[in-house]
């Protein structure tokens, strides 16, 4: 028998009947205004979704069912060497709320390792496509092909008890998240290493394994893999990968096409494509101002030519904190611990000192701080990972462990098919009319 699966089963029928009685109770009460201003500006703050695995608060951070970034270091079981945290124990924690044991874990771990054979279908797509394919276009492609695998598809078709959809959603999560190290590492491999392939090393915890089968070896960038994974999982349910999940999910898509989906919103520049896009910029100063060491001053006079050609700097702000990311906080941590003479580390620390004034100092930024993807380009370049257009695919591998616990949840609860209204201009003119 399956414990995760079984205490899953526990846990979400108990939450089942608490909501339905809550519902009953104070389903007619208001919990939300919204102004015109949200309508048009991206929903912001607007509260309209259930999502158990993690919440986030603006000055604080995230929580992962109640625990910080530096509390989950603390309690979760970690590698080999007892230094960094294991994802597959937040998995564990975000799916039924409680830390695991190291045995727990360990059955975790091999329960991915017996379900990660990846189709073989699969692999022939990839190598259909150009090299040159963006390995995010390629990673999405690669989760859709194994939509043939869904249980929770097959189910359906044999006509399910609506009951029961949580049972094959778990299944399928389990099975990708088992495989994405194996699909990343492939498209890691063909893209930059002549297709040169490394096979799966299964005495490897999942973080050990990929570093592996990714071709870095050394513990210390293991460590890196199992804090990046951990780090990037969940960011509550608003933020656009996870939505896109939840949204393709509540059609009944299964957990193949779901993720697919939030993916495609996670290859986006303003969202996970971000953490190319910093180590892309920072080059690009470091070419421009030719010099490895930049002074504060340059820093800052390249920070404001790009905002004067009407560009974002990369890895700054962000749609909801409002101070700097405990997830960069937590990297920035990790770098003084093992590389704090690197030059590229250097340079981000002293990013982190000039961009948040000027930032400031435009009036309209609501928040001027780093947030994820400022600092993980330059853990990832150190270890000799420089091929950034592969990062966000790092950022996804670790990403389906959030939006795939809450895709159960969510199919558990009995959630339904997710429809927002909207509204034309005209209708808004004709409403303002009115009031
Ligand atoms: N550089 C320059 N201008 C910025 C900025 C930045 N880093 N962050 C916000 N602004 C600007 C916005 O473009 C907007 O300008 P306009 O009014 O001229 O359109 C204004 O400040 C107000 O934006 P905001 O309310 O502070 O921010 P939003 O909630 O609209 O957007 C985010 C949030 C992340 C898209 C934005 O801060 C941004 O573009 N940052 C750079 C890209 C980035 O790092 N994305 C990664 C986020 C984390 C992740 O999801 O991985």
């Amino acid at each position: 028998m399956d414990p995760l699966k079984t205490k899953f089963n526990e846990k979400a029928t108990a939450l089942r009947t608490e909501i339905r009685a809550m519902l009953k109770e104070h389903g007619n009460k208001k919990f939300d205004e919204v102004t015109l201003k949200q309508i048009y500006g991206g929903a912001r703050g607007i509260k309209t979704m259930i999502w158990e695995t993690s919440q986030l608060d603006p000055i604080e951070g995230i929580r992962f069912r109640g625990y910080s970034i530096p509390e989950l270091r603390e309690v979760l079981p970690k590698g080999p060497d007892g230094k960094e945290p294991r994802p597959e124990g937040l998995f564990w924690l975000m799916l039924v709320g409680e830390i695991p044991t190291e045995q727990e874990v360990k059955w975790l771990t091999e329960q991915w390792l017996t379900r990660s054979h990846v189709p073989e279908h699969t692999f022939k797509v990839l190598d259909s496509l150009p090299v040159n394919t963006h390995p995010m276009t390629q990673f999405s492609l690669a989760i859709a092909s194994m939509q043939t695998e869904s249980c929770f598809a097959r189910r359906y078709d044999e006509g399910i008890d609506k009951a029961d959809y949580w049972d094959p959603t778990y299944e399928d999560t389990m099975n990708l998240i088992a495989r994405l190290p194996r699909i990343a590492a492939y498209i890691y491999r063909r893209t930059y290493h002549n297709g040169d392939h490394i096979s799966p090393d299964v005495s490897q915890d999942w973080s050990g394994n990929f570093a592996h089968m990714l071709g870095i070896e050394g513990d210390d960038f293991k460590n890196l893999m199992r804090l990046y994974l951990t780090i990037h999982a969940d960011h509550e349910g608003g933020n656009a990968s996870a939505h896109a999940t939840h949204l393709v999910g509540s059609t009944l898509s299964d957990a193949y096409y779901s993720l697919a989906g939030g993916m495609n919103a996670l290859a986006g520049p303003l969202h996970g494509l971000a953490n190319q896009e910093v180590i892309r910029w920072i080059f690009k100063m470091l070419d421009a101002l030719g010099t490895k060491s930049p002074s504060k001053e340059q820093i800052a006079d390249y920070v404001n030519s790009t905002l004067s050609s009407g560009q974002v700097i990369p890895g700054y702000g962000h749609a909801v904190l409002r101070q700097p990311d405990p997830r960069f906080m937590a990297q920035k941590r990790f770098a003084e611990e093992y590389i704090k003479d690197d030059e590229v580390v250097k340079v981000v620390w002293k990013i982190f000192d000039v961009v948040p004034p000027i930032l400031e100092s435009l009036g309209k930024v609501k928040n001027p701080w780093p947030n994820v993807d400022a600092h993980s380009g330059a853990l990832l370049v150190h270890y000799g990972l420089k091929e950034y257009s592969f990062y966000t695919v790092l950022f996804g591998v670790s990403r389906a462990l959030g939006v795939l616990s809450a895709l159960c949840w969510s199919r558990a609860l009995g959630f339904p098919l997710e429809r927002p209204k909207s509204v034309t201009t005209e209708w808004v003119k004709s409403t303002l009319a009115k009031m």
